[in-house]
């Protein structure tokens, strides 16, 4: 029995494939572009989504590899608000689970599709790519599937028609996974058998646009109490402040209505550490990221000393060692009392949204804050910083920072995990058109990511460009050797695309963060190595910089260059060397340990 006998000739007519049907989802939430690696099983998916690219839609990008891929997806997802990762079967998918863990942690709706063996070819024999030793006695088909849900994401194989005649649902399970995606901020994994891609499936009538997707309004009761609660201790508070999380990351009405509320009232903002970039910082109001003992800015002497009410919003449920100053006890926002927790339970964070429309009703004083005098950085900092006029990490945020107050276009910062990571943030950030000028992941912290998500990164910026010629923002990576080397395969994708991008590249020739001991294994690097020779075979352009004005000239000239821009800076992993946080840091563990210099040290910086 075909369709046509079950429904009807006219609704058999105006069937869709599956893979224009998932063309048509993937673009409804924002997918413009997808990456990924190919592969047999992938082949016809690969051909549906060419198919609408011709027609203007989607574009596929290669990577250098699945992880890559999977990293280049997250970082769409952080700031498109979506991300589509496409690879073949097992051999293509597993590669990516590293991305998908890092997306289930950092909070990231990410699609990985994975092409799949035909439903035909299934329990027939058993298929290359399977997890398989030869003394097996059954064929496994759904290892990937398992390993993914181990990650605890939601994962799904697509099926076809089951009987002949009967509805084929796939397009719209491949709707409803990805929207469970966007709704929850977390990855999903969907297969797809080969031979269902060209397979008719059930048309789907989109919502008319992504606010319809059903169930995302508030559920929450009890929004007015709260709200009159907040009143309440404003009109009590003589020096309020918002303190802000990183599940606002995706949420651009509700940072919007946070930034109007603050700016009618005066009430000054800071960010947790995993939120940083998510806000211009350069902004009167701003306090910077703050983080106890490891904060910077000037701000911290308004949360520390003057704050007497303060509003978190969206910060982490569950406290996390990292934003909560390492548990050092210095962190004063985690043990302030008079403190109202707006964590944000609801799907696209409803209850938060009602809560802000709901105070910006009202009639609040307008605060006195004064400003915050941006220009200057604490004692501490200028302190620990001081090493001389060598570029090294201790002085590095500061010279980035100087090169940023004289430039209005922003810098968009990719630090990636290592020394590089902890210096930045003493970086002070500018808001950049994307919505995000400091991107890496945070609490995850895989080392790899930061050229698959600087290339996105980059992309991005190009695309603006085009349409607006003055935007002159710039993708600024920053990593050390170890690090640069685990993932330079992906440098060929800014030279393919046309991108522009600077690398700040901390050579020390080792694994300097977290090393302890000698071993061979913290070598990442030899001595002879020639990063220029490298930089060259992808037409790009380099120096070594010692100096802070050598470094502060030569990231002026790549700053108008195309392609790849690279600056060396041999960095010695030696204590003075280091950034005030890892300083820091290095002192608490030491303390901790009972070192008495380091006690005693400790104590003065803390009382
Ligand atoms: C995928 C992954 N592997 C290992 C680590 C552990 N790790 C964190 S930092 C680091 C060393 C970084 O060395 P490098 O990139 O040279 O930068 P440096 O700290 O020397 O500046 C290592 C191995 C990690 N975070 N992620």
């Amino acid at each position: 029995m075909s369709y046509e006998m079950n429904f009807g000739q006219a609704y058999n007519e105006q069937l869709p494939t599956l893979g224009e049907s998932m063309s048509e989802v993937i673009r409804f939430f924002g997918g413009q572009h997808i990456y990924g690696v190919g592969g047999d099983f992938a082949a016809n998916l690969i051909a549906a989504l060419d198919a609408d690219e011709q027609r203007g839609g989607i574009k596929i990008h290669p990577s250098s590899n699945e992880m890559h891929a999977g990293f280049s997806a997250c970082a769409q997802a952080e700031i498109d608000g979506m991300g589509f990762c496409l690879t073949t079967y097992m051999v293509g998918s597993l590669p990516c689970t590293s991305a998908a863990a890092l997306a289930v942690t950092e909070g990231l709706p990410v699609v990985f599709i994975s092409g799949a063996p035909a439903e035909s070819e299934v329990n027939q024999l058993a298929i290359h790519h399977t997890i398989h030793p030869n003394a097996s006695w059954k064929t496994e088909y759904d290892n990937a599937l398992e390993a993914f849900s181990a990650l605890g994401m939601r994962v799904e194989r697509l099926q076809g028609q089951r009987i002949d005649g009967h509805p084929n649902i796939a397009g719209q399970r491949f709707y409803q996974i990805v929207s469970e995606a966007y709704k929850n901020k977390q990855p999903v994994f969907i297969e797809v058998p080969r031979d269902q891609v060209f397979a008719k499936t059930q048309p789907i009538k989109l919502p008319s646009s992504l606010d319809n997707i059903c169930c995302a309004s508030n559920i929450l009761a009890g929004t007015e109490l709260i709200v009159e609660n907040i009143l309440t201790k404003l009109s009590q508070a003589k020096a309020p402040m918002l303190y802000l999380g990183d599940r606002l990351k995706h949420n651009e009405a509700l940072k919007s209505l946070i930034i109007t509320f603050a700016e009618r009232f005066n009430i000054p903002y800071a960010t947790t550490w995993f939120a940083k970039g998510l806000f211009d910082e350069y902004a009167p109001l701003c306090l910077g990221a703050y983080n106890g003992i490891f904060t910077q800015t000037e701000g911290r002497e308004y949360i520390e000393k003057s704050a007497d009410y303060v509003i978190d919003v969206a910060t982490s449920i569950f406290p996390q060692d990292c934003n909560i100053a390492f548990s050092t006890g210095t962190h004063k926002i985690e043990t302030f009392e008079n403190k109202t927790l707006l964590k944000g339970g609801s799907l696209l964070e409803k209850d938060l949204v009602v809560i802000f429309e709901g105070l910006l009703e009202k009639n609040i004083k307008s605060f006195d804050f004064g400003t915050v005098d941006q220009t200057k950085v604490s004692k501490e900092n200028t302190e620990l910083s001081a090493g001389g006029d060598d570029v090294d990490f201790n002085n590095l945020a500061q010279t980035l920072n100087d090169l940023q107050a004289q430039d209005e276009s922003p810098y968009v910062y990719l630090p990636e995990v290592g020394n590089s990571y902890f210096a930045s943030y003493s970086l002070k950030v500018r808001q950049s058109i994307l919505g995000r000028s400091w991107l890496t992941n945070p609490w995850y912290g895989a080392m790899g990511t930061t050229l698959p998500y600087a290339r996105v990164v980059a992309q991005r910026l190009k695309q603006y460009a085009e349409q607006i010629p003055e935007l002159k923002e710039r993708a600024v990576v920053i990593i050390g050797d170890g690090g640069f080397h685990f993932q330079l395969n992906e440098l060929i994708h800014f030279l393919k695309d046309q991108t522009d991008v600077t690398i700040i590249y901390m050579r020390n020739n080792v694994f300097h963060l977290g090393k302890s001991g000698d071993g061979p294994i913290y070598h990442c690097n030899d001595k002879e190595f020639d990063v220029h020779s490298l930089v060259k075979a992808y037409q790009g352009r380099s120096k070594t910089c010692t100096s802070v004005s050598e470094f502060k000239d030569y990231f002026k000239i790549c700053k108008q260059q195309s392609g790849v821009s690279l600056i060396e800076v041999p960095a010695k992993p030696i204590e003075e060397r280091q950034s005030n946080e890892l300083k820091l840091l290095n002192l608490y563990i030491k303390s901790q340990n009972g070192q008495i210099e380091a006690v005693q040290a400790w104590k003065k910086l803390t009382t």
